[in-house]
């Protein structure tokens, strides 16, 4: 049997989170990510027979038995991960509609999945069900797009096309644009049922005055989504205050739309 740490998933989730620590995404305890795990490759490396204990999740999605998920734990530090792995990072198997997740691997102090596990398990689904690629749901807490969700308008058009007009590089990234969510309170399932109905249609969904979400066919991807996003949300803080004198027209955007071969979401530029 192979070692649990040559997993692919595994060494790109440790520098991943490492990785969103140092960009500032991730204070303290702020911020969760899970991958869905094939399981032909998940056996090599670990026996999938029993569980070292059982976890309520608390909610019901049938469309997940059977699903092998790596996931970060609750309460604990992405800046910490990399030194102690299997005690901040868990690998669960779901049942009992969902009901049930089996512990495989990790959380070996005790601990359990992300308190945003709900949102993280419902994302899932709602992308399958679009992108059967889908194998990553991350959150976590870039100041700009925070900060810009109390300066801009939450309606979802304006948001998605400020954030396009930042940089040119967005509408190529993320031309299904960006839902947004009202405040709301975390760690529950209404906001689990939100974020998953708001994830169908775009890839990032904002939480506002909180972070954001990002899903993806991988880590990298995923990250890399977010890392626009924030970039495009600096750069819209760093001139909000001051006289636009230029930006990038909607004609502009068609033109990158036929460059890139991508088709901006529906009735979103003129
Ligand atoms: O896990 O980010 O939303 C800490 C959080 C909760
Ligand atoms: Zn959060």
């Amino acid at each position: 049997m192979k070692d649990i740490f040559e997993l692919k998933e595994m060494t790109e989730l440790i520098r991943t989170v490492t990785n969103m620590y140092a960009h500032g995404w991730d204070e303290r305890n702020g911020g969760n990510v899970s991958v869905l795990l094939d399981e032909a490759d998940l056996k090599e490396h670990l026996v999938l027979a029993g569980a070292i204990r059982e976890i309520p999740t608390g909610f019901e999605a049938p469309e997940l038995d059977g699903k092998y998920f790596l996931v970060t734990g609750t309460g604990k530090y992405f800046k910490n991960v990399q030194y102690d792995p299997a005690s901040n990072l868990g690998i669960v198997r779901l049942k009992d509609r969902g009901r049930t997740a089996e512990l495989l691997w990790g959380f070996s102090d005790g601990g359990k999945f992300t308190s945003e596990f709900p949102a993280h398990m419902m994302s899932h689904v709602a992308r399958l069900r679009v992108d059967p690629e889908n194998r990553v749901v991350m959150h976590c807490h870039p100041a700009n797009l925070l900060a810009m969700t109390y300066v801009h308008d939450l309606d979802e058009k304006a948001f998605t096309r400020t954030l396009w007009q930042m940089c040119t590089e967005c509408i190529v990234v993320f031309p299904d644009g960006v839902n947004v969510l009202p405040w709301m309170l975390c760690g529950t399932n209404e906001i689990g049922e939100a974020t998953a109905e708001k994830i169908k249609t775009a890839r990032l969904v904002v939480w506002s005055q909180h972070g954001i979400y990002g899903a993806g066919k991988d880590l990298d991807e995923t990250f890399g989504l977010i890392e626009t996003a924030e970039k495009a949300a600096e750069i819209y803080m760093k001139i909000a205050h001051l006289p636009l004198k230029n930006t990038i027209t909607d004609e502009q955007m068609h033109l990158l739309e036929d460059r890139f071969g991508v088709k901006a979401r529906e009735g979103y530029l003129n």
